[in-house]
């Protein structure tokens, strides 16, 4: 933790000091790059106007330099290798050593400057979504500028006019970049108390994102449009995704962004929760009501805030099933009540690895170390305290606790039930139901002193 933050607070020394060592020598700010997938501390800001930093879930802040009175940020699009989850690696496009790039933090008012490298092997340019800017900075590669060559830098530059939560991605050859990775966050904090943004003790953020990469293969398939099978949160799947930890009493923000092909309900336990800002910007308070899950459509961002003042380990997940799943492939038959018994050594003979599965749910997969293509993520996976979690891609747990220090990011470990307080077993007998006892009860000979029910009929009363 500590070193991770001596690690922003070096990079920022070492920007600033080679902006003032090299000044009269290169305009371009030395490009930070970061590949660790921890969840980085927030970087607080060393210059420039001061504001409450967000903590990008498996991601990091983009250090800047101050210029003349401008923040400027270097952004490299290149080819990154992203770990979604242990032993999951995926070779994909995104900025300064990761995908999604880095999150770029400002404030309300600041004026911008962002040098864009291009080390992609195809051109590229980056669109700032929901910005005010000069019709020339948004990004539209063809319609607004030229595209960037590869190998060439381009500025952007502009004032980041309205407070809210945005995002990065390119305005290129988009099918293929966005469905390799090509994408970031972007919070302009507000210069001042803001009548529709509270202060809040913790910010996340993240961006949702869909991929289609074959079990054992390594690289996105880049024309899949709705058969995607690796689902993520910045481009890591549960287990892999950070918990979110926090004090119990803190108001807390989440911004979530969506670039997939679809849209998808994000839910939490265990609190209700206010949609608090749009890419549009903040809402009106009065425009606001309580929500446990929050619809994010394609191309959309959502502010949700609550008051975490429940102890616990709470699920936080999209509420597409399909979506808490890693790779699987999709010619798996529903075999729910199927009866396999005595087929799988029959089975075996021929397919040594075939197993068992499905015939009375899924669940089974959670705990099964079934053979692996040798680069992918297993269907379910993830385990608590109580046994294995039987969830994967967009998932994590917000954990609310009461001796979680002020600022402390670090995970806590399992939630400690009060005693009395956990879900248990029922020991006691079990009662025959009255209907069946009532059957059970009466003679075969004697069926007309059964209860007597009639089915609707359109015959009847028509
Ligand atoms: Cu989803």
């Amino acid at each position: 933790m500590s070193s991770r933050r001596q690690f922003f607070a070096g990079s920022l020394a070492t920007v600033a000091g080679l902006a003032v060592a090299r000044a009269a020598m290169a305009a371009l700010p030395e490009p930070v790059t970061q590949t660790s997938v921890d969840t980085a501390p927030p970087l607080v800001p060393a210059t420039g106007r001061p504001y409450q930093s967000v903590v990008t879930l498996n991601g990091w802040t983009l250090p800047w330099r101050m210029r003349n009175g401008v923040k400027e940020f270097h952004l490299v699009a290149e080819p990154v290798v992203r770990e979604m989850a242990p032993g999951f690696k995926v070779n994909m496009w995104g900025y300064n050593g990761q995908s999604p790039g880095p999150t770029i933090e400002v404030v309300e008012g600041d004026r911008v400057r962002i040098f864009v490298t291009n080390k992609l092997p195809e051109h590229t340019s980056v669109h700032w979504h929901g910005q005010r800017l000069p019709n020339g900075m948004d990004g539209v590669g063809g319609l607004t500028q030229a595209q960037i060559p590869v190998g060439k830098t381009y500025v952007y530059e502009f004032e980041a006019r309205r407070p809210g939560t945005f995002m990065y991605h390119p305005h290129a050859d988009e099918m293929v970049q966005m469905a390799m990775g090509m994408m970031g966050f972007w919070v302009t904090h507000p210069k001042q108390a803001h009548p529709h943004i509270s202060t809040v003790d913790r910010d996340f953020c993240f961006l949702l994102n869909a991929f289609d990469v074959e079990p054992g293969s390594y690289t996105p398939k880049v024309n899949t449009m709705t058969d995607f099978n690796v689902w993520g949160w910045n481009s890591r799947i549960f287990p892999g995704i950070d918990s979110l930890n926090v004090r119990q009493g803190d108001r807390v923000r989440i911004r979530v962004g969506n670039l997939t092909m679809t849209n998808h309900p994000i839910h939490v336990h265990g609190h209700e929760f206010q949609v608090t800002g749009t890419d549009g910007g903040p809402t009106p308070p009065g425009t606001r009501w309580y929500e446990v899950t929050t619809d994010v459509a394609v191309g959309q961002m959502r502010q949700i805030e609550f008051l975490a003042d429940e102890p616990g380990d709470w699920a936080l997940h999209c509420h597409k099933s399909h979506h808490t799943m890693g790779a699987m492939g999709h010619a798996v038959p529903t075999m729910i009540g199927v009866d396999h018994r005595g087929l799988v050594q029959q089975i075996q003979k021929v397919v040594p690895d075939y197993m068992l599965m499905g015939e009375r749910g899924m669940a089974d997969m959670g705990e099964m170390a079934m053979p692996l293509p040798e680069n992918t993520a297993p269907m379910m996976t993830g385990t608590g305290p109580f046994g294995p979690l039987e969830m994967g891609g967009m998932f994590t747990v917000l954990k609310v606790r009461k001796d979680q220090a002020p600022g402390d990011y670090r995970d806590p470990g399992w939630f400690q039930h009060p005693a009395g307080t956990v879900a248990y077993e029922y020991v006691g007998d079990a009662p025959v139901p009255a209907i069946d006892s009532a059957r059970t009860a009466v003679p075969v000979d004697d069926a007309d002193s059964l209860p007597k029910v009639r089915k609707p009929s359109h015959r009847n009363g028509h």
